[in-house]
Formats: C-alpha cells, structure tokens, sequence
C-alpha cells in the first residue's frame, strides 16, 4: 500500500527507491478500444515503458481498492470490458464505497498516480470540450489543473472542440509543450494549427517540471507530441468522420461519459481501422516518451 493506493509490490519498490515508474490508465483498455485491440496497446504500452528500463504501472479501481499496477488476472478482466465500468475523478469515490470494477479516466489515473507518488504518465489523448451542445467538458482539464504530474500524449482527441480546450487548459494553467514539435497534435494528425512551445530535450523537460514544483504549482506538466506519421490520417478524412459522428452522436441522445467512448468507436469504424492503428501507435510512442522523461527524471 501506498497510502490509500494499493501499488503492487515491483511497483511500490521502485517507488521507494526513486526509480523511474510510468502510470498508465485503464479506460483506453476497457472503453476506449474494442477487443482485441486494448489487449495489443495493454501490451505494447506495459513493453514500451519496460524495455526502457521503468516500471509500469495500470491504474486502476479494483472490486473498490484503487491500484497502481494490476496482477496478470486483474488485467484478463478489465481487458475482458464484462461489468468495468468507466471511473472519472468525481466517480472515484463511489467506485471504492460500491466495491466497482473501474477503469480510469486520465482524470482518476492521475489523481491515483499522484497519490501513489508517481509522477510521470502516458496516454492517447486527453478528454476536453467537445463540439455539440451542452458542449460537455471532460473532468480530465480540472484533474491537470490541481494534480503535479507529467502528462505524456498526442494533445486531446479530434473529436472534441481543440481551439476551446487549448483555451480551458489555458485559463486553467496547465503548461502544455510540445516534444521535437511547435504545434498542439490533434491525435490522429500532426496538425491542429494551435501553436505550443517546442522542447528538444527530455532535461529541458525535466527542468520545466521541476521549475513547476519550485514555484508550487499544483498542475501538471502536459507534454504533446504528434502520432508516428506512417499511421497519421489526413485531417479531411478525420474530419468527415468526426462531424458525422457528432451528428450522429446528437441524433440518438448520448450524453456525459458515453459520448467519447460512442465518438472513438464512430470514428474507426467510419475509417475502416485506419483510427484504431494510429491510436495503437501513438499510445505506443507516448509509453516510451514516458518511460525517457521518467528514467531522466529519476537520475
Ligand atoms: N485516449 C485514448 N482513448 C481513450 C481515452 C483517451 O486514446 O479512450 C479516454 C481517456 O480515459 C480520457 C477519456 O480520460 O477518454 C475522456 O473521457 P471523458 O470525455 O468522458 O472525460
Ligand atoms: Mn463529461
């Protein structure tokens, strides 16, 4: 245990020692991709982070107990998606008092990681605000704004609204900076048209999140870089989908923690997989970026 998150013990080692660890969620596992999908990116990410010498660690609620790091038979059963249900942050609580299989959202695996004393972690994209009224706005902005970690990722999912939650994440003053690029990713594609400031280097990096700390800001650190581009798909084609979707989305009345799950899975099917592959890819990709800055992190 460390604190109320129960870290498995390889986890809870490295804690210990100051050894780089990476978080990763669980809901891109068990809503975000359909099987055998989640199983492949589960894997790839857990390999990404390990072959580069850190610990990964899948948040997760488990029957009630939140955890940092899943056993090999958690992990077959939240991969299995039977009866998990989606935990945000304002969820987390319920989750543990109801005894719920949950799957984090970046909002709750943050604030697990965080928890846990972890302080780097990966995923595809984050939530934001989205394009349709009521114009839901993901708890995921909140969580950066008040929890100190390293977000590692492709910027937030074309399907949302990305000008309006580069502005939230503004006012909200979450330092976002974009590794070897100068624009915010829009996760399927490199280009958004929304500008970031560039880093090169994982110590500038590690210096910026340290500068954070030294002035106690509680907010994260988002760290943006574009998906590998042999799998990026053409913002037009990105873009017929996602409005399509919306629409639809609109059309049939899904609403709060529905909507994302229903737009990912609309958009892949409306791109025959192409999404799904890019998603692979760059949640791929952002593993290992995490496991870089964590290992620099810990020197
Ligand atoms: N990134 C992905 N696939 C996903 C998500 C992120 O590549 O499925 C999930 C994350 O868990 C993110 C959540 O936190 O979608 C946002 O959901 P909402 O808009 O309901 O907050
Ligand atoms: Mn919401």
């Amino acid at each position: 245990m460390t604190g109320v998150v129960r870290a498995l013990p390889a986890v809870a080692a490295a804690i210990a020692d100051g050894r780089a660890v990476v978080a990763l969620e669980s809901s891109v596992f068990a809503q975000g991709l359909p099987i055998p999908a989640n199983k492949t990116a589960a894997r790839s990410m857990v390999e990404a982070v390990e072959s580069r010498g850190a610990v990964a660690a899948i948040t997760a609620v488990v029957r009630g107990i939140p955890a940092a790091g899943l056993t090999a038979e958690e992990l077959e059963r939240f991969l299995a998606r039977d009866g998990i249900v989606k935990v945000s942050a304002r969820d987390l609580a319920l989750a543990i008092a109801r005894g719920t299989d949950g799957a984090t959202t970046v909002a709750a695996a943050i604030r697990l990681a965080h928890l846990a004393g972890i302080e780097v972690f990966a995923t595809g994209g984050i939530g934001g605000v989205h394009r349709a009224p009521p114009f839901d706005e993901s708890a995921d902005l909140a969580e950066l704004a008040r929890t100190p970690v390293i977000v590692v990722c492709s910027g937030a999912k074309a399907i949302l609204d990305l000008r309006a939650t580069a502005e939230r994440l503004d006012s909200l003053g979450v330092t976002v900076i974009g590794y070897r690029t100068a624009e915010l990713p829009a996760f399927y594609g490199a280009e958004s048209g929304i500008a970031v400031p560039r880093v090169d280097e994982l110590s500038e990096i590690v210096a910026i999140y340290r500068a954070q700390r030294a002035l106690g800001a509680s907010s994260a650190l988002l760290v943006v870089q574009p998906p590998p581009s042999p799998f990026a798909l053409p913002a037009s084609v990105v873009e017929r989908a996602v409005v399509e979707g919306v629409r639809e989305s609109t059309r049939a009345g899904i609403q709060g923690s529905a909507i994302t799950p229903f737009l990912l899975a609309y958009v892949d099917k409306a791109t025959a997989g192409r999404a799904r592959e890019v998603n692979l890819a760059l949640l791929e990709q952002n593993a290992a970026l995490a496991a870089s800055i964590a290992t620099a992190l810990a020197r």
